[in-house]
């Protein structure tokens, strides 16, 4: 299996997953607006996961279940049952469609207007930190005591959201405000296999 990554995004809690799952992988460092790299995902965007099929397989959520459903002896990811696994499609579909989007007036503010100057663009990214507020303080709520992002287990949802809550760092209001939020933080900043593969994908 190769992951295609670029640094500091999303596709860093593949390579987390990968390596809790213990799974046989290699990395590849991707430009994701590359020509070439258009061949692998024609959406332009990392991750991607290359498992030798047909087609190189893509989307962050879709990719941390597959890893999870084929290295079941991790227990990374939903507990049994029918609510179980809805709640575990919850927040994976709440980390995918509200929390990472949230993101995107801010880095990528031209996207979102069609007036180009800087104080155009700067509107733009200041535009993203109230909804960047309601997203950590929600994902604050729902990690509340348990120290996981899935009631009170650790699952690709953590490595999720850890690598996305970082982009929160520099943020009028980050995520060091939120107390549930911190000590996520701080467990996972001492987790092994987080702090070796931060390392490894700024090299
Ligand atoms: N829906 C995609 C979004 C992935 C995504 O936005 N990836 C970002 C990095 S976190 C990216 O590659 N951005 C490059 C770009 O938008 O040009 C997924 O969940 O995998």
């Amino acid at each position: 299996m190769k992951l295609y990554y670029a640094p500091g995004t999303c596709a860093l809690a593949c390579w987390i997953a990968l390596e809790w799952a213990g799974a046989k992988h290699e990395v590849e460092q991707a430009d994701p607006r590359s020509e070439s790299y258009r061949k692998i995902n024609p959406l332009g965007m990392v991750p991607a996961l290359d498992i030798g099929g047909s087609r190189p397989m893509t989307q962050a959520d879709a990719i941390l279940q597959y890893i999870a459903e084929r290295y079941p002896d991790s227990d990374l990811g939903a507990d049994t049952g029918l609510e179980a696994r809805f709640e575990f499609n919850e927040i994976m579909s709440f980390l995918t469609g509200d929390f990472h989007p949230a993101f995107w007036p801010y880095f990528a503010p031209q996207r979102f207007t069609t007036d180009e100057t800087e104080e155009s663009l700067e509107a733009a990214r200041t535009a993203s930190y109230a909804r960047v507020e309601r997203v950590l303080d929600h994902l604050d709520n729902t990690i509340g005591r348990t120290g996981h992002v899935y009631r009170s287990k650790r699952t690709v949802a953590d490595a999720y959201a850890f690598v996305m809550t970082r982009w929160s760092t520099n943020f009028p209001k980050s995520w060091r405000e939120f107390p549930h939020l911190s000590h996520f933080m701080d467990s996972m900043h001492e987790d092994n296999v987080v702090t070796s593969v931060l390392a490894r994908s700024q090299a």
